[in-house]
């Protein structure tokens, strides 16, 4: 089952940039930059950036700021960009949707220039991929609910002018941060209607951790794709009310099993609400989420919910014709990739 999930090609929904970077991008970067001082603490904290340790959701969040004090200028956004996508294409990720929040350093970088330098380097991905892979690259723009309103209605205006600029490469946005922090319900949501009438689509996270009335509004938004969607199910932190809601909607939704568990939302890979919505056949998305931040890969996802939940290699197939379906490429780029996933069958007899 390993060899298949490596080989199968794969469709990656839910990736953080930088939570997805490499330890090793992370250290050079790092060491590189001459206006850090450097400090063994840093270098320890660098280290445990990739330890897979479970920690709280608090504690997973403490570690994108580790990435963050590295990637403060557009080239080190560059390279990051780069080691992100050559590591999915590694993993025949055929197609990969990153999101990032554009992030302004004084004096070093301004949001336009972390959304541009991302752009450039996915423009420039026949120049570095290789001839043996094979990935496509979309952009969506994030909205952190920790950042407050202010950054929000930035990060959106941001994201409809790249829009505008890129329409083939900058294709929607997403909310995320830490689900205990910010006002989502009255503040930040209304502002992704902004995005939508622009032609964004919008991906929310939604339910990590029990928040009824927040659930409701965010369910009742109709995003394109949901986010991880914990606690929903009444067994979850949810209730009667929101389950319903969400089996009305089938709004599909990215799941993130190992991201889950080490954040300890979920209590092991046995009782993750995927357990619900697969026998219902609930349009879902296996994803990584913060790939490097739980020692993770996307083949390793496959592996995981395949051993777990005992499915079969169609099944797996499945997934990756789901995810081409809910993807936010094009019409003709969805096409392409069917007809790379029929060919891997066909390969596989
Ligand atoms: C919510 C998450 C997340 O945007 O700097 N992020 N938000 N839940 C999660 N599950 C654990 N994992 C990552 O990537 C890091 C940012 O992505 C969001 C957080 O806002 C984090 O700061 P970028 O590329």
């Amino acid at each position: 089952m390993e060899s298949f999930c490596s080989h199968l090609p794969k469709v990656e929904l839910h990736a953080h940039l930088n939570g997805s970077l490499s330890q090793k991008v992370l250290y050079e970067l790092y060491m590189s930059d001459p206006n850090i001082t450097k400090s063994d603490d840093i270098i320890k904290l660098i280290s445990s950036f990739h330890s897979g340790e479970e920690r709280t959701l608090e504690d997973c969040f403490k570690a994108f700021d580790i990435a963050h004090a590295v990637t403060v200028t557009p080239n080190a956004v560059k390279k990051v960009t780069k080691d992100v996508i050559c590591e999915f294409a590694a993993d025949n990720v055929m197609y990969l949707e990153i999101r990032t929040t554009p992030r302004a350093v004084p004096g070093a970088m301004t949001k336009t220039q972390y959304i541009q330098a991302v752009i450039d380097t996915i423009q420039e991905i026949p120049t570095f991929i290789g001839p043996d892979k094979f990935i496509v690259v979309k952009l969506l723009l994030s909205v952190n609910r920790r950042e407050g309103l202010t950054e929000a209605e930035e990060n959106i205006k941001a994201a409809i002018a790249a829009h505008v600029a890129y329409p083939e490469v900058v294709v929607g946005v997403d909310l995320s941060g830490n689900p205990s922090c910010g006002n989502v319900t009255d503040e930040i949501l209304p502002l992704f209607t902004n995005a939508r009438v622009s032609g964004l689509k919008i991906a929310l996270h939604c339910a990590e951790i029990p928040n009824e009335d927040e659930v409701e509004a965010i369910l009742k938004f109709k995003a394109d794709r949901l986010g991880h969607g914990t606690c929903i199910h009444p067994n979850y932190g949810g209730t009667d009310k929101l389950w319903s809601l969400f089996l009305q909607y089938r709004t599909p939704l990215e799941v993130c099993l190992t991201s889950n568990l080490k954040c300890q939302t979920v209590e092991s890979y046995e009782k993750h609400h995927i357990q619900k919505l697969l026998p219902i056949q609930y349009p879902i998305v296996i994803s990584t989420d913060d790939k490097a931040v739980f020692s993770t890969t996307l083949s390793e996802e496959f592996r995981v919910v395949a051993e777990t939940f005992s499915l079969s290699k169609m099944e797996l197939c499945n997934f990756t014709q789901k995810a081409i379906e809910v993807s936010f490429a094009s019409s003709d780029e969805k096409k392409l990739l069917l007809d790379k996933l029929s060919d891997f069958k066909r390969q596989q007899g």
